[in-house]
């Protein structure tokens, strides 16, 4: 009596796995919030930095530039959000105050703003022309408000952390929906603070109060994702070079100097490019990175713009860009600074058209939409979890494995041999980042040979190889749970 209860207990137990299987897995690990998966998916954006610097050729203003050398001969927001549109960038981000203090918004927070200014008779707005010029282009708007200003005589007193909030209020109800909202760490000292002249040092780790400016975000826009060092919703990438390593996690547990607790502007730089294993919250990277050397447009930089191909130095070159930043899971927020006209440089101008044109060119022929696909398995045999849902456009359909399963694969037929190399990755990310390590292999004779060995996935992945002609191609995981992978596309990118 007692055996058969026991075996009626495991046949039970048994159903019951299988019955799971039928269903999604469960979510594995920290997943990412709806606005972070909105900003997963913009992939790359423009980063405009535009100040009184500009005019002065330095890259941190003193604050103690007098309004009126803010002078755009030609400001023409439709000039630079169109360059960025048609090249496939989908965002646009303004340094609305950079150190210098200055606002390029006629804020009722300061006088040092656009409004005493010649430019426009004291009635020009940079942020309500760039805001509507990605409106008119379909492009996402964000602003970056520094938190350090060198020109108020207010910094380093609590009244500042005030007037800095209202400024926050002022961009976040005045010019539409925001995308993202960038904090930034620096905090150099030595400013000119309303004519004080002095070093002002702040505690990095308390003088901002950083939860209630968040809180203040999180009301006036809900959907905007928030970028710093630590979060909330997106990492500093740990370099301004261009690059997280290729071995990356979205998620991420910052680490301060010396063991202390981290905060913007206080945190141990390199693991950003990494981020941690089984540990933090989901905080992906974003690389922030400028296509020429300085951030801020000088004219002697003219002839240093990164090129499509080769390097410029030691900044890596567009491609390099790419594949690095996107190519590994994270955002790329490319710097392009508008010039003493208030436009783009006619070098950007080609740079960024360079790049544009690679990508659209290299991404424009899925290979695998004529392939057939088969797995290593299916998870409860359900066709919903079957190989072909890597192949087909919604993003809510994957390939996964039952429970326990860790390691797999896909494999993928051509009727006849193609030339490739560049595969596209991407795990269903809103059951969290699994993927340890995987190979990518084609079929040559009655071989197979590995043209791809890497680590993690994520979001997206880029693999590229040398050129190769094959009629399969073979995808193989090591999940830290089943894997989920949403989609595989096969390219021959341009070289
Ligand atoms: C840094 C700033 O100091 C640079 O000027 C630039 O704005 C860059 C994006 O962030 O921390």
């Amino acid at each position: 009596m007692k055996e058969k209860s026991t075996l009626l207990f495991l046949f039970f137990c048994l159903w019951l796995t299988a019955a799971a299987q039928k269903n999604p897995p469960a979510p594995y690990g920290k997943i990412p919030a709806e606005r972070q998966m909105r900003w997963h998916e913009l992939e790359r954006y423009c980063f405009l930095h535009f100040t009184t610097t500009t005019f002065t050729d330095k890259e941190w203003g003193e604050g103690s530039e007098p309004e009126n050398i803010f002078n755009p001969s030609d400001f023409d927001a439709e000039q630079i959000i169109s360059a960025i549109a048609r090249n496939g960038f989908k965002a646009a981000i303004l340094t609305c105050k950079h150190h210098d203090g200055f606002c390029l918004w006629p804020t009722a927070t300061t006088e040092h703003s656009v409004k005493n200014t010649a430019w426009k008779n004291g009635k020009g707005d940079v942020v309500k022309e760039i805001s509507e010029a990605c409106k008119r282009h379909n492009l996402k708007f964000g602003v970056y408000l520094s938190p350090w200003d060198r020109n108020s005589a207010l910094y380093g007193k609590k009244e500042y952390i005030d007037l800095y909030r209202k400024q926050l209020t002022e961009l976040l109800t005045q010019y539409g929906d925001i995308f993202e909202v960038w904090f930034d760490g620096a905090n150099g000292g030595t400013g000119y603070y309303g004519g004080a002249n002095e070093k002002r040092v702040i505690d990095a780790k308390t003088y901002y109060d950083w939860p209630n400016t968040v809180s203040i975000v999180r009301k006036l826009q809900p959907m905007a994702s928030i970028f710093s060092d630590v979060g909330p919703d997106i990492r500093w990438c740990g370099n301004e070079s261009g690059y997280v390593q290729d071995s990356c996690w979205a998620t991420y547990k910052a680490k301060g100097p010396n063991n202390e607790p981290p905060n913007v502007g206080f945190t141990v730089a390199e693991i950003g490019e990494t981020g941690t294993l089984n540990e933090g919250e989901w905080l992906p990277p974003e690389c922030d990175v400028s296509i020429r050397p300085g951030w801020f447009y000088h004219a002697k930089e003219d002839g240093k713009v990164r090129k499509l191909n080769t390097r410029t130095g030691n900044m890596l070159s567009l491609k390099e860009l790419y594949f690095k930043s996107i190519g590994n899971g994270a955002n790329l927020n490319l710097n392009i600074p508008p010039d003493r006209r208030g436009q783009l440089h006619p070098n950007d101008v080609a740079a960024l058209d360079s790049m544009g044109n690679f990508i659209r060119k290299s991404f424009a022929n899925n290979l695998l939409k004529h392939a057939s696909a088969s797995a290593s398995g299916i998870r409860g045999n359900e066709k919903r979890f079957s190989a072909p849902q890597v192949l087909d456009e919604d993003k809510n359909t994957y390939w996964a494995l039952n429970d326990g399963e860790q390691k797999g694969w896909l494999q993928f037929k051509f009727k006849s041999p193609v030339a490739f190399n560049c595969a596209e990755i991407q795990e269903y990310i809103r059951l969290g980042q699994r993927i340890q390590s995987f190979t990518i292999e084609v079929k040559q004779g009655s071989r197979w040979k590995e043209v791809f060995r890497g680590s993690t996935i994520g979001y997206k992945k880029l693999a590229r190889f040398k050129t190769v002609v094959s009629d399969a191609i073979r995808f193989s995981v090591t999940s830290l749970a089943c894997p989920v992978i949403e989609s595989v596309k096969l390219y021959k990118a341009e070289e």
